[in-house]
């Protein structure tokens, strides 16, 4: 038996390093339901992140070439023999996308996918690198009243580019589809290596929810279920695979790089004491950003 372990999902800049250094400002101060057992090899990297955001800032994009996997041996405080790994694979999000494209992934990755692997899976609020579904609208301009062959054409002739940039950004694949597609591998993956019936722990974790409209009153299994539909749908026809959880974060309950007041008021405050994670369905905030690896481990 493994030790059972959190692996952190995500596609590009979804949030996981900056909820990950915010996570680890818990733990490595005991200060959250989890603490460390041991200092992780690379809590350099760990310490540096947390830092940055302990001034106020963001921690800033994973380079490509980083491809470390972050392991984090924890404890639950109140009861130290209850002991996990949290597994974050800070490789950068363009590589989910690609395993979705090559059908493939590595033995490393294989790996990590156990009988006792929970799964935190991030989407950001707001990102720009989200890849929004083609509402109907658009979906019938492309299938519907443009013939295929002659999408280039079309656009010569009317001197418009908005055919071709409806086309261009119809062939990106919608990320819930690639998350979704990266559960079934999950599942797949459990099907092969296990005779008995695993229901791994799920969590989809939306991050920013500062960012979230002013007027949307839901918590975040509403929000997956207005932005990423398919997701919503696979977790509601998916429980006897899995075991879903919906989730939200905020670092700094703000964003200090859109909002310069914001900023100023962050700088003169203890960045520890800030942001929240809430927990459907109740969606009350908290300041542990523990609670979703607590959930994870069925804690
Ligand atoms: N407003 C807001 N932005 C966030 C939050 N968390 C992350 N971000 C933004 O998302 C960007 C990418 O986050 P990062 O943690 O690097 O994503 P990763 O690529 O998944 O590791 C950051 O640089 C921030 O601009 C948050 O809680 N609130
Ligand atoms: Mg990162």
């Amino acid at each position: 038996m493994n030790n059972p372990a959190v692996l952190l999902i995500g596609g590009p800049e979804t949030g996981k390093s900056n909820f990950l250094f915010r996570t680890w400002t818990h733990i490595d101060s005991s200060n959250g339901t989890i603490e460390k057992d041991g200092l992780p090899a690379d809590a350099e990297y760990l310490r540096t992140g947390a830092e940055l955001q302990l001034r106020g800032m963001f921690a800033g994009r994973t380079p490509q070439e980083v491809q470390v996997i972050s392991r984090i041996p924890i404890r639950l405080r109140r009861d130290s023999q209850k002991k996990a790994v949290l597994l974050v694979p800070d490789i950068n999000g363009e590589r989910i996308n690609q395993i979705y494209h090559e059908r493939k992934w590595s033995a490393d990755w294989e790996s990590l996918i156990t009988e006792d692997t929970a799964y935190l899976f991030f989407v950001r609020i707001g990102s720009e690198q989200t890849v929004a579904p083609l509402d109907w609208i658009t979906w019938h301009k492309l299938y519907c009243d443009i013939p295929q062959p002659t999408l280039a054409a079309t656009n010569q002739d009317s001197g418009t580019t908005e055919p071709i940039e409806a086309a261009l950004e119809a062939q990106k694949t919608p990320t819930q589809v690639i998350l979704v597609d990266w559960l079934q591998f999950i599942l797949a993956a459990l099907r092969d290596k296990y005779p008995q019936i695993v229901r791994p722990r799920v969590g989809i974790v939306v991050t920013a929810w500062d960012c979230v409209a002013n007027d949307f009153l839901g918590g975040p299994l509403d929000w997956i279920g207005d932005n990423m539909p398919l997701i919503y749908q696979y977790c509601i026809s998916n429980h006897d695979g899995f075991e879903f959880s919906f989730l939200g974060s905020s670092i700094f309950s703000g964003d200090p790089t859109k909002d310069p007041e914001f900023a100023e008021q962050l700088g003169q405050k203890d960045p520890r004491i800030e942001g929240y994670v809430l927990h459907s369905p109740d969606n009350i905030k908290s300041g542990d950003f523990t609670i979703p690896i607590t959930w994870a481990l069925g804690w």
